[in-house]
C-alpha cells in the first residue's frame, strides 16, 4: 500500500467558538487557539482541522460563509490567522481549513447580487425556480427543518437552501462560480495551509429537474437527497477540482458526506481516480436513529457496529482510505452515547478510543473527547443555541404540540450543542474558557472533568490518548494492517486483529458494563510482555481465556 503522511496522521478537530476565549468576550478565539497549541503538540496530533473562522453572521456557527478571504471579527484578524499557521508549522503540525462551498451565506456579495434581478451576472451562481402553482418550485425539506426553497418577492422566485434559508445552495453546474471557488481554494493553499475538510461535498451536484421525493405519512415535505447526494456530476467536480487545485499542492482532502456508502467511497478516495483522499461516512453515526432520522432514538446494537465498520475497514482496504471518528461538532459526545458518561466515564471513554484508534484509517479527536467530555442536558431550551436544534423545538413543540418532555429527551441524546459547551479546561469559573459570559453555557461537571486536572493525572484519558497516538506513529501495522473481526455475533464485546507482514495486532474492547468472559476464536500465541496498551491493571496470566471487566480494552502486538 502507498504511503502518505495522512495516512500517518493523527487529527484534532477545533471549533473555535468553544476552544478558548483570549479576550474575555465569551467567545473562543484564533490568539486562544495559538495560546493552547502546546496542549495539542503535547497530545501528540499532527494535523489540526479548524471549523470555519471566516467572516459570517453567525446563522449556522461559520457554516453561512459572508466571505471567504476575510476572518470573523469574533475570532480575529488575518494576521492571527498568518500566526496560527506559523506557530502550527513551528510545532512541526499542519492545519487544514474547513471548506464550506455547498453553500455561501445570504449576506455573501454574490448573493446580494445575484438577488438582484434575474439578469444579474451572479445570478446563476444560486439555483433559482420559479413557483409551482403558487407554492415552492418541489417538495424536498430543508435540513433544518420546513421547506428547501425561500420565496424572494423582488425577483418572484424561489432559491434552493438544503440547509438555512440563509444558508442558499450555490450552482455548480455553473463553470464560472467553479473557476471562483478553485481560485479561492489556491488563495488559501497560497497562504501555506495544508489542506480541507470539505462541508457536504458530496451534496453540490444535483439532479437536473429537482424532482419531487417521496413524502412520509404525517409529514409536510420530503426528503430530496436522493437528488442532491452522490449527484450525476459529484466525480467530474472533484476530479476538476483536483485537476485545478489540489494536484498542486501536498495536501490533505477529506470531504464531509451524508449518505456515502462503501461503494461511493471507494470511488471518492482510490489515488488513481484523483478526487479525495479520505471520506467521513455517517453510517455509523446513524445506528442509533430509527427510521425518521437523527431524533428518532433508538439504542445501539454493537453487532450492528461492528457489521458496518467491518465493512468500511475490509471494503476501502487497499483501496481508498478510511477517516476515523467518534465525535464532531454535529454529534452527541461519544462517552454519553456508546459509552457510560457515569460510573465508568474514564473506563469507557479509553475503551471506545481504542477500539477506533486500533482500526485502519486516520483518525479524528474532536476537542474535549481526549479528557472525556460528556453530553449536556440544559433545563431550558433557551439555553440552546444551535439552529438545528431550536428550529426543531419550534416545529414539534410550538407549531406541532408535540410533549415538550418527548421531544427534550431526543435534543439530550442527539442536540449538536452536546458536543459545543466551551472546552473544560479547568476548575475555575466557566471552566477557565473565558473571564466572561460564554456564549454557551459552561457543562456544569467542569469541577471533576476538565483538562488540567487530565494533564496531572497520569492515568487520566488525556494519558490514554497520548499513548495510543505514540503507538500509532511506533507501529505500522495500526497505520496500514488488515483488519479481520472476531467474534462477529458477540453483542458485548468488539474484537479484532490487524495483520501486517509478519506482526498481529489483537484489540479486545467490553462494550458492556458487566464482566464478560472471553475466549480468543483463533490460534495466536500471546502473553503478558505482549501487551501494548490497556484501561486496567494487567492481574491475570491466563492469555486466551479470561474476564474481560466493564469497558475493558486490551491491545496485544505479536
Ligand atoms: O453538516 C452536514 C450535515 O448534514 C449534518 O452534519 C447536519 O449538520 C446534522 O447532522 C443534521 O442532523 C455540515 C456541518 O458539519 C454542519 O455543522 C453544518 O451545519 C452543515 O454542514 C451545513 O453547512
Ligand atoms: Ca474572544
Amino acid at each position: 500500500m502507498q504511503k502518505n503522511w495522512w495516512k500517518e496522521s493523527v487529527v484534532y478537530q477545533i471549533y473555535p467558538r468553544s476552544f478558548f476565549d483570549s479576550n474575555g468576550d465569551g467567545i473562543g478565539d484564533i490568539r486562544g487557539i495559538i495560546k493552547k497549541l502546546d496542549y495539542l503538540k503535547y497530545l501528540g496530533v499532527n494535523v489540526i482541522w479548524l471549523s470555519p473562522v471566516y467572516e459570517s453572521p453567525n446563522d449556522d456557527n461559520g457554516y453561512d460563509i459572508s466571505n471567504y478571504h476575510k476572518i470573523m471579527d469574533e475570532f480575529g484578524t488575518m494576521d492571527d490567522l498568518v500566526e496560527l499557521i506559523n506557530e502550527i508549522h513551528a510545532r512541526g503540525m499542519k492545519l487544514i481549513m474547513d471548506l464550506v462551498v455547498n453553500h455561501t451565506s445570504d449576506e455573501h456579495e454574490w448573493f446580494q447580487q445575484a438577488r438582484k434581478s434575474k439578469d444579474n451576472p451572479y445570478r446563476d451562481y444560486y439555483i433559482w425556480r420559479p413557483g409551482k402553482d403558487g407554492k415552492e418550485p418541489n417538495n424536498w425539506r430543508s435540513n433544518f427543518g420546513g421547506s428547501a426553497w425561500e420565496y424572494d418577492p423582488d425577483t418572484d422566485e424561489y432559491y434552493l437552501h438544503l440547509f438555512s434559508k440563509k444558508q442558499p445552495d450555490l450552482n455548480w453546474e455553473n463553470p464560472k462560480l467553479r473557476e471562483e471557488i478553485y481560485k479561492m481554494m489556491r488563495w488559501w493553499l497560497d497562504k501555506g495551509i495544508d489542506g480541507f475538510r470539505m462541508d457536504v461535498i458530496n451534496f453540490i451536484s444535483k439532479v437536473p429537474g429537482l424532482p419531487d421525493g417521496k413524502i412520509k405519512p404525517g409529514e409536510t415535505y420530503a426528503s430530496g437527497s436522493k437528488f442532491y447526494r452522490n449527484g450525476p456530476r459529484i466525480h467530474e467536480y472533484l476530479q476538476e477540482m483536483h485537476e485545478q487545485v489540489l494536484s498542486k499542492y501536498d495536501v490533505m482532502t477529506v470531504g464531509e458526506m451524508p449518505g456515502v456508502d462503501v461503494e461511493e467511497a471507494k470511488k471518492y478516495t482510490n489515488p488513481e481516480r484523483k478526487e479525495l483522499n479520505m471520506v467521513f461516512t455517517f453510517e455509523h453515526m446513524s445506528l442509533d436513529s430509527g427510521p425518521y432520522g437523527k431524533w428518532d432514538l433508538k439504542p445501539l446494537m454493537l453487532t450492528d457496529l461492528k457489521e458496518n465498520l467491518t465493512k468500511w475497514q475490509k471494503g476501502l482496504n487497499g483501496i481508498g482510505w478510511n477517516s476515523l471518528y467518534w465525535n464532531n461538532h454535529d454529534q452527541p459526545r461519544i462517552v454519553s452515547r456508546f459509552g457510560d458518561d457515569g460510573k465508568y466515564r474514564v473506563e469507557s471513554a479509553k475503551m471506545l478510543a481504542t477500539c477506533l484508534h486500533m482500526l485502519q484509517g486516520t483518525p479524528y479527536i474532536y476537542q474535549g473527547e481526549e479528557i472525556g467530555m460528556t453530553n449536556i442536558r440544559f433545563d431550558s431550551i433557551e439555553d440552546y443555541r444551535d439552529i438545528e436544534t431550536l428550529n426543531l423545538y419550534r416545529e414539534k413543540v410550538i407549531v406541532g404540540n408535540e410533549e415538550p418532555e418527548q421531544v427534550m429527551e431526543s435534543i439530550y441524546a442527539k442536540s449538536r450543542d452536546n458536543a459545543r459547551t466551551p472546552l473544560q479546561w479547568s476548575d475555575n469559573p466557566q471552566a477557565g474558557f473565558t473571564t466572561g459570559e460564554p456564549w454557551i453555557k459552561v457543562n456544569p461537571n467542569y469541577k471533576e472533568i476538565n483538562a488540567k486536572q487530565s494533564v496531572e493525572d497520569p492515568n487520566s484519558i488525556y494519558h490514554y490518548y497520548r499513548k495510543l497516538i505514540q503507538l500509532r506513529k511506533q507501529y505500522p501495522i495500526i497505520v496500514y494492517g488488515d483488519y479481520q473481526l472476531l467474534l462477529p455475533e458477540h453483542e458485548q464485546i468488539f474484537a479484532y486483529l490487524r495483520i501486517y507482514q509478519d506482526q498481529k495486532l489483537l484489540v479486545i474492547t467490553n462494550f458492556s458494563e458487566d464482566n464478560i468472559p472471553f475466549e480468543l476464536p483463533v490460534d495466536v500465541e500471546f502473553s503478558a510482555n505482549d501487551l501494548l496498551i490497556s484501561n486496567y491493571e494487567m492481574n491475570d496470566n491466563n492469555f486466551n481465556k479470561f474476564i474481560l471487566r466493564p469497558y475493558e480494552a486490551r491491545v496485544y502486538l505479536v
